[in-house]
């Protein structure tokens, strides 16, 4: 990969692991476009659209979104013209199934790195708990919180040993300050897309 080449990436890691808040910070650094199933879904229950109207009970009770519809998705994302040249997936994705779709969506290239955001249930539980006191998200009450975590270890999990085979994860302690973290994650990212010192102190000096 050379400087003016940029990546194809994802982000993932369970409910709550700070990748929403992650992914805006790697796409800036990486300038590529971030795209987030997640806000995919939240805008168009938001608008009111046929989108909408059909995840919004999924989402608020924090099963996934089935396969066929969130493929179909990205696909449309995917092949948007900001996305051409590089990415960052952040919560797709989130099932083999969905593996499987990205995988021809490609098209024979390969995702660049897999950012693998590492947090403990009690940890993530917090945060959102938290959150739900912020924001007011429906998906963000105790019980549906405590599901999206048990929807992770059972169908989002074994992705993590599938990109490790490929030799593309890149794994990140996500506890601690959002600067810590995002520092992990450039330091990890640099390394494994073979970025030179400068290039990476560039990005991180914001030049
Ligand atoms: P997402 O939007 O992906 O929701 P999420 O997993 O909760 O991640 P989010 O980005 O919100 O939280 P983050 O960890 O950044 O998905 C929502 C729903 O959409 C899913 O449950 C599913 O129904 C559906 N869906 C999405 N993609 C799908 C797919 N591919 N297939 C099927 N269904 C799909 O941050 C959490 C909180 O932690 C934030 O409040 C943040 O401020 C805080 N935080 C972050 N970093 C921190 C740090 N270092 N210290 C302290 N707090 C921190």
């Amino acid at each position: 990969m050379t400087e003016t080449d940029s990546a194809r990436l994802l982000i993932i890691g369970p409910p709550g692991a700070g990748k929403g808040t992650q992914a805006s910070r790697i796409a800036e650094r990486y300038d590529v476009p971030a795209i987030s199933t997640g806000d995919i879904f939240r805008a168009n229950i938001k608008g009111g659209t046929e989108l909408g109207k059909q995840v919004q009970q999924i989402i608020e009770s924090g099963e996934l979104v089935p396969d066929s519809l969130t493929n179909e998705i990205v696909a449309d994302r995917l092949a948007q013209e900001d996305a051409a040249r590089g990415f960052l997936l952040d919560g797709y994705p989130r099932t083999v199934d969905q593996v499987h779709a990205l995988d021809g969506m490609l098209d024979g290239r390969s995702l660049d790195a897999v950012i693998l955001l590492e947090a403990d249930t009690d940890a993530v539980v917090a945060r959102l708990m938290k959150r739900a006191e912020l924001e007011g998200r429906a998906d963000d009450t105790e019980e549906v919180i405590r599901h999206r975590q048990e929807v992770y270890a059972e169908q989002t999990a074994p992705l993590v040993e599938l990109f490790s085979k490929r030799g593309i994860l890149v794994s990140v302690d996500g506890l601690g300050t959002v600067e810590e973290v995002a520092d992990r994650i450039s330091d990890g990212l640099d390394a494994k897309l073979g970025l030179g010192t400068e290039v990476g102190a560039n990005a991180k000096a914001g030049r």
